[in-house]
């Protein structure tokens, strides 16, 4: 195995779930539960460079132009442990990773900043990953990030070991015009990060039926992509949504991501629709909401967003690509 001298960067987008992943049957490996469906976003991005360099006496971390502090290191560190173990190395590495989320937008930047680092640390350390062995390593750093190193729409296939468990694309180049606009209720911290409140999740009595109906919603979803019928699309995320939801609000102690502005979204979203516009809901673990519809809906449905959320705080995506090299 030879590690390149020259700084590797890679490029990977976010993703939203239409169905979920909440839940791990290996915290260690980071297995799910179950299969979950994603679509990768355009515009909201991590690039990441990685150079090993002998001369280090620990990795180098760089975020959007600040070197993190010890403790906001942990889980890159782990996980570059991870990439040196494949490739049989020990030298440290400086890496230096910006997150192209607009602010405003409010979106997790894990997905796409692991994605992103899996890509670069592995091509760095001379590690010759394919597509799929790229997204069993991204899955190391977090779960949604195995999602990401495709574009447009993504499996996750929940598989029982660290082999099986991978990210396939269903259509990677996306033909027709369906979008998400992100309403930002919030630019707060999570006062819940994901990892705990998918373990704090797991105590909810209902959480198997979540696992159940999310199995179920598995082939339903991708039969609506693939007709490219926005209104079962939007309809099984939705419930989906809710779902996964209501094991927060069932938990032990009970909690929920949602603040009064993500209750007003959801009625709202739900009154367009019942006024013939196709538009449909989804939250993650956060209290910002996500309208799934088609774009030559997009104007209208703003125009009623707009006089409650103010247009700076309404972000509209598209179909992204995968993980490319720059
Ligand atoms: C998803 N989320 O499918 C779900 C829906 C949030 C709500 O994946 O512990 O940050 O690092 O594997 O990937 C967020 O979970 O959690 C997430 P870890 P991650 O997109």
């Amino acid at each position: 195995m030879t590690i390149t001298n020259e700084p590797i960067t890679a490029k990977a987008h976010t993703n939203i779930a239409l169905v979920k992943y909440w839940g791990k049957a290996d915290e260690q490996l980071i297995l799910p539960t179950n299969d979950s469906i994603s679509m990768t976003l355009d515009h909201f991005y991590s690039t990441t460079s990685v150079q090993f360099d002998p001369v280090l006496s620990t990795d180098e971390i760089i975020l959007d132009g600040i070197k993190l502090p010890a403790d906001g290191q942990q889980r890159i560190r782990q996980f570059m442990d991870l990439v040196r173990q494949l490739a049989g190395i020990t030298t440290f590495a400086h890496i230096e990773t910006s997150n192209h989320v607009p602010t405003t937008a409010g979106l997790a930047s894990s997905a796409s900043g692991f994605a992103a680092l899996a890509g670069a640390a592995a091509k760095a350390a001379g590690l010759n990953l394919n597509r799929r062995e790229l997204s069993r390593l991204a899955r190391r750093g977090s779960g949604s990030a195995t999602r990401s190193i495709y574009g447009g729409f993504v499996q996750w296939h929940a598989g029982h070991d660290d082999e099986t468990s991978f990210a396939e694309p269903l259509e990677e180049k996306v033909d027709w015009p369906i979008r998400m606009i992100a309403i930002v209720v919030s630019r707060d911290e999570k006062k819940v990060g994901s990892r705990h409140g998918m373990k704090q999740s797991q105590t909810s009595p209902f959480f198997k039926d979540w696992v159940k109906q999310s199995n179920a919603d598995i082939e339903p979803m991708k039969t609506a992509l693939l007709k490219k019928d926005i209104n079962r699309v939007g309809a099984i995320a939705e419930h989906n949504a809710m779902c996964m939801h209501a094991t927060t609000l069932s938990a032990m102690p009970p909690f929920t991501y949602f603040n009064g502005d993500t209750i007003e979204a959801m009625q709202l979203i739900t009154d367009l629709r019942n006024n013939g516009l196709n538009c449909y809901y989804t939250m993650d673990a956060g209290p910002n909401v996500k309208v799934i519809c088609l774009e030559n809906e997009v104007e209208p449905i703003l125009d009623h967003l707009r006089p409650v959320f103010g247009d700076a705080h309404l972000v509209v995506a598209k179909p992204g690509s995968g993980l490319t090299y720059l």
